[in-house]
């Protein structure tokens, strides 16, 4: 049977760091989770299923757009390239892509090696045409690509606005290590667009609660790295619209007075005291091409849907 070959990235997943990264979090004044730590196995399934959530428009508008440039974007990124998915989760969007852009090998990255070992076996069989190798690595820091990974010419593909979870600094960093590596390639971007606080509202906070099983997996997900003792029971999903800073936050609040302990260390929360999961950047055409050109990128091509609700940009 054909199968994906699994790489080990240039700088493995050290769970020692990734708890030292939780505790500084944890105890600082304001506490804060990274939100990778959103995407073990669970949390990759859950966040799949938010995907499918008729208020969660990115995906699908995201798909919209994928589906009438299909020819357009092939024809300007072309075909037969090496795509390296970052952040490539159930690999959906990816999949997509391949009939227009025929990519020769296809290199999935994602913080949830788990996740992937379920989801690229199958996708290899389906398509044995491509060579296909899976990655669990944390690019949030710093990304440099596994050695291993075919030397064709690389479209990097980063959609779904997964960099709106970086401060524009951070971004900027990621990005420009990306044009770095990208030789004769480009960065196919995905970027959601600001618009109005209601439909961010329903988008993070759904009737379903799928958003806060989501977010809350988190405190499960610390407890494993961690040995934590966070009861999912004590805390709730809650969101903010910051329209100053232009990005949607995901906090956890605290339901009680009540202290979490680990080896070593603890740390008390008051009733109604939040820890900081994640931030969802917003960005308008202005400002994402800025952003891409801080980071030493020259030339854009941009496809959009009719609202302007995401963008979708191919960059060189
Ligand atoms: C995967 C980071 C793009 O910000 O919309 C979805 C994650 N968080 N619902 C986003 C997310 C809550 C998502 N990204």
């Amino acid at each position: 049977m054909l199968a994906p070959v699994f790489l080990t990235d240039s700088q493995p997943l050290i769970q020692l760091d990734l708890a030292e990264e939780i505790k500084t979090g944890l105890l600082a004044q304001s506490a804060s989770i990274s939100p990778k730590f959103l995407y073990d196995n669970l949390g990759s399934h859950l966040f799949t299923a938010i995907t499918l959530l008729p208020e969660y428009y990115p995906t699908r508008i995201e798909n919209e757009i994928f589906g009438q440039y299909r020819n357009e974007i092939a024809e300007v990124v072309g075909q037969n390239s090496s795509l390296i998915d970052l952040g490539a989760g159930n690999c959906q969007k990816a999949e997509s892509l391949f009939e227009s852009l025929k990519p020769t090998s296809y290199i999935a990255i994602d913080f949830s090696i788990e996740y992937l070992q379920e989801i690229l076996p199958k996708l290899q069989n389906k398509y044995p045409q491509v060579d296909m190798y899976g990655v669990g690595m944390d690019f949030s820091a710093n990304f440099s690509l596994p050695v291993g990974v075919p030397q064709a010419k690389r479209t990097f593909f980063y959609p779904g606005s997964s960099i709106g979870n970086f401060l524009a600094t951070e971004a900027e960093h990621l990005l420009r290590q990306i044009r770095a590596q990208i030789d004769k390639g480009g960065l196919l971007l995905g970027v959601d667009l600001m618009k109005g606080e209601d439909i961010l509202r329903t988008a993070y906070d759904d009737s379903l609660k799928l958003t806060a099983a989501f977010n809350l997996n988190i405190l499960r997900v610390v407890n494993g790295l961690l040995g934590s003792d966070f009861d999912v029971k004590d805390f709730r999903h809650t969101i903010k619209v910051n329209t100053v800073l232009n990005r949607v936050e995901l906090y956890l609040e605290a339901l009680s007075d009540l202290i979490v302990s680990w080896p070593g260390n603890s740390r008390a929360f008051k009733r109604g005291e939040l820890i900081h999961t994640e931030n969802s950047h917003k960005y308008t055409l202005d400002s994402i091409q800025a952003l891409l050109t801080r980071a030493g990128y020259r030339a854009f091509n941009i496809w959009t849907d009719p609202q302007d609700y995401f963008a979708v940009i191919y960059a060189q």
